[in-house]
């Protein structure tokens, strides 16, 4: 196998408003197993980027351990990145966009780096309000490590090695619910036209906007009897919300009936249609998706789309009144008061 990527393409591929194709948005040849979930999820976001015309320079890829904290190597390769400690990527980030909050945080991780060693920093980053893209890649196991249970699992599952699931699992949606988050969406790996426009609407998202995606690992749980196989998920998937997104410098346009769709206003300006095949399903009511997420697992289901959303959200750095100019762009006269300001605060003190 050839672990170098070709850098030819068609030469008339659709370009995005940057004159951008999809592979400017791609990154290095993936050396995932074959199948693996998380490629899929690769290939949503390098669609979304390139239908949102991001500019790759002004994302930061950020990550954990695992392999979908791999994953941000195989998209996006003029974008940032920082592959940090396994468990730690929630801390990083909320460094990195204390310093710099003009970049898009695009982050990736995995069930067991953020419901297992990573829990304490994901619950914090989460009411912290931080503005991020936080994808979990969910596949109920430690992938990289060969297949160990993870918290994510469903009680009573085994897993390949057949070690039982013996307490009750984590689900990182309802947590999110939870603590705050103001942007909450589940999908399927294997379900781009839901995904992509998840992505969309969770990177126009201002807020901390979390999307739990279930990604099979195809080598370590695929088997008869695990709850993450892509048997058992097309089996035991329902759909919440049917999503669009429509970016507001496009027409809005619909050959649906009024009374099916519902289009909800992000703070960008864009909007975010749902197509409720749910009568009366609400997405602004964050104690009725808890109730629904369990409702359906208690049915074997697996619930996906958009789960809540609060148009209206803040972000950590509008409740904590920072300055609008990033802090690694403060000069020397705005950080240094000057000594009267010093002699003033000094005063206070005594
Ligand atoms: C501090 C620390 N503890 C443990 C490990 C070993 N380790 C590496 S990846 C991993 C689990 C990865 O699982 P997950 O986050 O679900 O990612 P997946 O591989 O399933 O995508 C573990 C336990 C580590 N690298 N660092
Ligand atoms: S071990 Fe599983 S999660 Fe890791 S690359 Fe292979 S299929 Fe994907
Ligand atoms: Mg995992």
């Amino acid at each position: 196998m050839s672990f170098v990527k070709s850098k030819f393409h068609h030469p008339r591929l659709p370009v995005n408003d940057l004159g951008l194709t999809y592979r400017d948005y791609e990154g290095a040849l993936s050396t995932l197993c074959a199948g693996c979930g998380h490629d899929a999820i690769t290939s949503a976001i390098v669609q979304a980027c390139h239908e949102l015309s991001i500019e790759p320079h002004k994302v930061a890829k950020m990550s954990g351990i695992g392999c979908s904290s791999k994953a941000p190597n195989y998209f996006l390769n003029k974008s940032h990145g920082f592959n940090s400690v396994h468990g730690r990527m929630p801390s990083v980030t909320t460094g990195a966009n204390l310093a710099n909050q003009d970049l898009l945080y695009l982050a990736m991780s995995g069930d067991g780096d953020s419901a297992s060693i990573g829990f304490g920093q994901f619950a914090h980053v989460v009411r912290r309000e931080l503005n991020m893209v936080y994808m979990v890649a969910n596949n109920g196991v430690y992938g990289l490590t060969k297949g160990q249970l993870a918290a994510t699992a469903d009680k009573g599952v085994r897993n390949k090695a057949g070690d039982l699931s013996l307490f009750t699992d984590i689900d990182l949606c309802v947590s999110a619910l939870q603590l705050g988050a103001t942007f909450v969406a589940r999908s399927f790996s294997g379900d781009k036209k839901q995904l992509v426009p998840l992505i969309k609407a969770a990177i126009s998202h201002k807020g901390f906007a979390f999307l739990d995606i279930i990604s099979p690992c195809v080598t370590f749980n695929n088997h008869t009897g695990s709850t993450r196989s892509y048997d058992y998920i097309h089996d035991h998937i329902t759909t919440a919300a049917v999503t669009d997104f429509v970016p507001h410098k496009e027409n809005i346009t619909s050959d649906c009936n009024s009374g099916e769709f519902e289009d909800v206003r992000l703070h960008d300006g864009s909007t975010m249609r749902i197509h409720k095949i749910e009568e009366g399903y609400d997405s602004k009511n964050a104690i009725k998706a808890i109730t629904d997420i369990e409702n359906h697992k208690q049915k074997g289901e697996i619930l996906t789309g958009l789960l809540y959303l609060d148009p209206n959200a803040s972000e950590f750095h509008e409740i904590n009144n920072t300055t609008d100019i990033p802090l690694n762009k403060l000069e020397q006269d705005i950080l240094c008061p000057g000594n009267n300001a010093l002699s003033s605060i000094n005063d206070n003190f005594k």
